[in-house]
């Protein structure tokens, strides 16, 4: 009989809970999972009562779907996918629609859409993001591929999504091909760089100040109700919170400090070297894990080299918290800032056409980077999509306005104490940078011309013109055009 409205393969942690949300919608789902025991374990267990179907082959699952067909696979990335797809082809027939909703590369998922198209198949890759709970309870979706299938899915994933106080769901089209895979790739970016700026306010008072993890814990709730209010604050809160049940130690001073880093945070800063965007808070986050996964270097080097004397901290207190949270709001600010800009500039590459005020909406809830401030992002692109930079958007500008000397001074307490603060920092330089009319650049031209005949432009000849010195009287007069340095 045809009757499930989507048939779903894969049925580990993000597969079944989504299944059973989209069940709790009163959509039928028909399951699939390649080691069948799973099957029935899901409809003995938590799928019971549920309009969720389960198969035992992939043809049995096609054959179970209404037309057109749409089946959805939530297996790992990789060639899972593509020997997946492999197997579906020959059951589907033309306008039936394969959805790739893992964390897939967004070359794999333009790949996929062409190739897909030229057999009459329609092909979706889409973010999902919110984990375990969010995929049980509303996600935030970000779909893109072929945009012809997205009538026939977007009332499931709009009403299985995560929505926002007005009632917006926080999934919308992205775009063509790899547009909504790319986007869920620069949110789990902008994810590492906000898990780095919070861990950065954490050492700095613990280290600089001596906070425990009770009061810090305070500090992070009360942070929680201002414009910090998010997800990963709130969480950061409850995790200082906690003892160990055995010792009764706070959890935090127990969790060896050495981090491992998968896919996306990577693939976020390679984008970015690729297309000249600057994504320092992503990479310095990326760069920050790899630094702490070389745990014994450390412990051997703290004995041998040494950081500076500074007397202990006997400033105002209360005022240098204030002064922290300011400064992890303006970096903060900063990495969206990069975040979207690399969006735009990947966008011109690709030839997608984004609108920047959804997908800071599709941020907003569901998924672990859901903000308040979010709302102030989307605010900025509705009033103008080419909005060249967040920064100089009047809220963002005021709000660094007033969060600057504080920023100044927590990064110049931190460097004086020898506690590092790369996210903090480098969003400090991507700003000071940004904002000034003269960089050292004029040097580094000089430099290219003397030893590669480079070239350079002059400050005071029309753009586009190059020019060549020979600047020892002995290299000769001819510019290079192919070597680049
Ligand atoms: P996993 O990424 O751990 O994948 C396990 C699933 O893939 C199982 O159902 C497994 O079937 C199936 N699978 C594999 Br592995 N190779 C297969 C193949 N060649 N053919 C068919 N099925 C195959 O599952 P997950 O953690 O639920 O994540 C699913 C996707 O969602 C991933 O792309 C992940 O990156 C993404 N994602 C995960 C999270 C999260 O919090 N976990 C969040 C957001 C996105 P088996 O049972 O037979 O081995």
């Amino acid at each position: 009989m045809n009757q499930a409205d989507i048939g779903l393969i894969g049925l580990a942690v993000m597969g079944e809970n989504l299944v059973l949300n989209m069940a709790s919608h009163g959509i039928h789902v028909a399951v699939y999972n390649r080691t069948t025991s799973r099957v029935d374990e899901f409809l003995s267990g938590r799928a019971q009562g549920q309009p969720i179907s389960g198969v035992y082959s992939l043809s049995e699952l096609i054959s179970k779907l209404k037309k057109p067909r749409r089946v959805m696979l939530m297996v790992q990335a990789g060639s899972a996918v593509d020997s997946v797809i492999e197997e579906l082809i020959p059951l589907l027939d033309n306008g039936d629609i394969i959805i790739d909703g893992g964390n897939s590369n967004y070359r794999d998922t333009i790949r996929r859409t062409t190739d897909l198209n030229k057999k009459n198949l329609l092909f979706i890759g889409t973010g999902v993001s919110g984990g375990e709970e969010g995929a049980l309870k509303g996600p935030s979706i970000m779909p893109g591929g072929n945009s012809k299938a997205w009538p026939f899915v977007r009332d499931i994933f709009q009403s299985i999504a995560a929505k926002v106080e007005t009632g917006d769901p926080c999934c919308e089209w992205v775009g063509d091909g790899g547009a909504g895979h790319y986007v869920k790739m620069i949110h789990n970016g902008i994810e590492y760089g906000d898990m780095q700026m919070i861990c950065e306010a954490y050492h700095i008072l613990r280290q600089i100040i001596s906070m425990e993890p009770d009061e810090m814990a305070n500090v992070f709730s009360n942070w929680n109700k201002s414009e910090l209010d998010s997800y990963l604050i709130e969480i950061t809160a409850d995790i200082l919170n906690k003892k160990d049940e055995e010792s009764g130690k706070p959890m935090i001073d127990l969790i060896l400090d050495t981090a491992g880093q998968k896919g996306t945070g990577k693939w976020t800063g390679i984008d970015a070297l690729q297309l000249g965007a600057v994504a320092t808070a992503i990479t310095e986050a990326v760069y920050s894990r790899s630094l702490s996964a070389l745990k014994e270097e450390r412990v051997a080097a703290s004995k041998i080299l040494n950081g500076p004397q500074y007397q202990p901290f006997n400033g105002d207190r209360d005022g240098f918290v204030d002064d922290v949270k300011n400064a992890l709001f303006a970096s903060k600010i900063c990495s969206y800032a990069q975040g979207f800009q690399l969006l735009s500039m990947a966008a011109a590459e690709n030839g997608w056409s984004l609108n920047y005020g959804n997908i800071a909406l599709m941020w907003r809830g569901g998924c672990i980077i859901r903000a308040q401030f979010l709302d102030r992002i989307k605010d900025a692109f509705e009033k103008d999509n080419q909005l060249p930079n967040l920064l100089v958007a009047p809220y963002f500008q005021q709000a660094i306005e007033n969060a600057q000397n504080s920023w100044r001074n927590v990064i110049t307490t931190a460097v004086t104490h020898g506690v590092p603060v790369p996210a903090f920092s480098s969003a400090l330089a991507y700003f000071d940078g940004y904002r000034s009319a003269q960089l050292p650049a004029n040097l580094l031209q000089a430099q290219r011309d003397y030893f590669g005949a480079h070239t350079y432009e002059r400050s005071d000849k029309e753009r586009g013109k190059f020019f060549h010195t020979n600047w020892t009287g002995q290299g000769g007069d001819t510019a290079s055009s192919a070597y680049n340095v």
